[in-house]
C-alpha cells in the first residue's frame, strides 16, 4: 500500500499530551497528534457525514475554528463506495480538508435504527434503506478495511449501541458483541497512520460499562476511547449517573475519551467537568438547516414571527461570518421562510462557531485552573436551561 510507513511518521504520532489539568474539577486540557495536524481538546468536530459539512466549503469551516471533522464510514462506503475514494487518494483529497477526520463506523446511526438488521457474532447484516435497499453484510474485519481505504486519522471500531429503554440482558448482548467486534477491529486494524479507537458500551449499567471498558484496555493498547450508547432517549440525569464516575474514576487518564453524538452546550459543559476531550454532533448543523440559531439567549427559531422586524444580529457577541457580516435576524428570517440556500448556510456557520467558541473559553478557563467558575457561570447563564 501507498501508506506511510511508521519510520516515516512523527514520533508523537496519536500521543495525547495533556497540557492543564483543573484543580477542582476532573477537567483537562490535551493535544492529541494525528497525521494531519494536532487536535486540541476539550474539541467539538463538526459532522460532515458524507464527505461534507453541509453548505460549507472546507476553507470556511477551517475559518470557523474546527481542528477536525467527523464523516461515517457506512454513508462512504455505500456512495461513492471506499475504492472510489482510495482511488482518488483518500478522503482528504477527496474533499478538499487537508486536516484531521474522524470516522465513525456507523454502528449507531445506521443499523442500530434499521428493522432489516440482524445481529450475529460473525457481524452485522441489514438493508441501506437510504440506497438501494440492498442487504449488506459487515463483518469486523470489513469495517477496518473500508476505514482503511478512507484513510481518516482516527477511525471507530464496529459497535452495536442500543437504544433506550432496553433490558438489561439486550444491553449486556450488545456489550458482548461490541467487545468481541473491538478485539476483532483491533487485530484487522493495520494502517500506521490511523489510530483505531475502542468504544465503551453498556448502557445505564455500571457494571457493563465497567466490563466493556475492561475489555478493551484487555484486548489492544487502543489510542483513545469513544463513549457510545448515551443521548439515546434517557434523561440527562440518567445519563450523568454513570458517564460521571465512568469518566472521572475508571478510563484511563492518559488517552482522549469522546462522548459520541453529544452536541448539547450545557452536556458539554458538564461532561468535560467529568474528564471528556472530544464530542461530536449533527445537531448544531441539522437544527441550522431547520432555521435554528443558538445565541446566548438559548435557541432561536428564526422562522418565528417575531424576527420579521428584528435588526439585531444573531448573538450580540458572536464572531460568525453571519453575526461578523451584520446579517440581522430579519433577513435571515425571510430567507427561512423563503427557503433559500443561504439560511442555513448562515446558521449552520453561526452554530458551527457558537460551539467551536464555547469549546475555546472552555479550553482557556481550564488552561487557567478556573474551570469549575467557568462551569458555574454557565449554569446560571440564560442559554444554559434552554439547551
Ligand atoms: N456508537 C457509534 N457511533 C455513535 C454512537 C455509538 O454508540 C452514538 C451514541 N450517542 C453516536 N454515534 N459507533
Ligand atoms: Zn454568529
Amino acid at each position: 500500500a501507498a501508506w506511510p510507513q511508521p519510520g516515516e511518521l512523527p514520533d508523537n504520532l496519536f500521543h495525547f499530551d495533556i497540557t492543564a489539568q483543573d484543580p477542582k474539577t476532573h477537567a483537562r486540557c490535551g493535544v492529541f497528534h494525528t497525521a494531519h495536524g494536532d487536535v486540541p481538546t476539550p474539541i467539538f468536530m463538526p459532522v460532515g457525514t458524507k464527505a461534507t459539512v453541509k453548505g460549507l466549503m472546507p476553507s470556511q469551516v477551517a475559518d470557523l475554528g474546527a481542528k477536525i471533522i467527523l464523516n461515517n464510514t457506512y454513508h462512504l462506503a455505500m456512495r461513492p463506495g471506499a475504492d472510489l475514494v482510495a482511488e482518488m487518494g483518500g478522503v482528504h483529497k477527496f474533499m478538499r480538508w487537508n486536516g484531521p477526520i474522524l470516522t465513525d463506523s456507523g454502528g449507531f446511526q445506521v443499523f442500530s435504527h434499521n428493522e432489516f438488521m440482524k445481529l450475529t457474532n460473525e457481524g452485522v447484516s441489514f438493508r441501506a434503506i437510504e440506497y438501494d435497499g440492498a442487504r449488506i453484510r459487515w463483518t469486523p474485519e470489513d469495517n477496518m478495511a473500508i476505514a482503511e481505504k478512507l484513510g481518516s486519522d482516527i477511525c471507530m471500531q464496529l459497535d452495536q449501541c442500543p437504544g433506550y429503554p432496553a433490558t438489561k440482558a439486550y444491553v449486556a448482548r450488545a456489550v458482548e458483541l461490541s467487545s468481541m467486534w473491538g478485539e476483532r477491529c483491533w487485530n484487522a486494524h493495520t494502517r500506521p497512520d490511523q489510530a483505531l479507537f475502542g468504544i465503551v458500551q453498556g448502557g445505564m449499567h455500571m457494571d457493563l460499562r465497567l466490563r466493556s471498558l475492561a475489555h478493551l484496555e484487555e484486548c489492544g493498547d487502543f489510542p483513545g476511547y469513544g463513549i457510545g450508547g448515551y443521548s439515546v432517549g434517557e434523561d440527562h440525569e440518567t445519563m450523568y449517573e454513570t458517564l460521571e464516575p465512568l469518566v472521572a474514576e475508571h478510563m484511563p487518564k492518559n488517552k482522549p475519551r469522546y462522548l459520541m453524538g453529544v452536541g448539547n452546550p450545557t452536556t458539554l459543559v458538564r461532561a468535560v467537568a467529568s474528564g471528556v476531550d472530544m464530542f461530536d454532533c449533527v445537531l448544531p448543523t441539522r437544527t441550522a438547516r431547520m432555521g435554528t440559531a443558538f445565541s446566548s439567549e438559548g435557541r432561536l427559531n428564526l422562522k418565528n414571527a417575531r424576527f420579521k422586524h428584528d435588526q439585531r444580529v444573531l448573538d450580540e457577541h458572536c464572531d460568525c461570518p453571519a453575526c461578523a457580516g451584520g446579517f440581522t435576524r430579519a433577513y435571515i428570517h425571510h430567507l427561512v421562510r423563503q427557503g433559500e440556500m443561504l439560511g442555513g448556510i448562515l446558521l449552520s456557520q453561526h452554530n458551527i462557531r457558537y460551539l467551536l467558541a464555547l469549546m475555546e473559553r472552555v479550553r482557556a478557563a481550564i488552561a487557567q485552573g478556573r474551570y469549575e467558575q467557568f462551569y458555574r457561570d454557565w449554569m446560571d447563564s440564560p442559554a444554559a436551561n434552554d439547551f
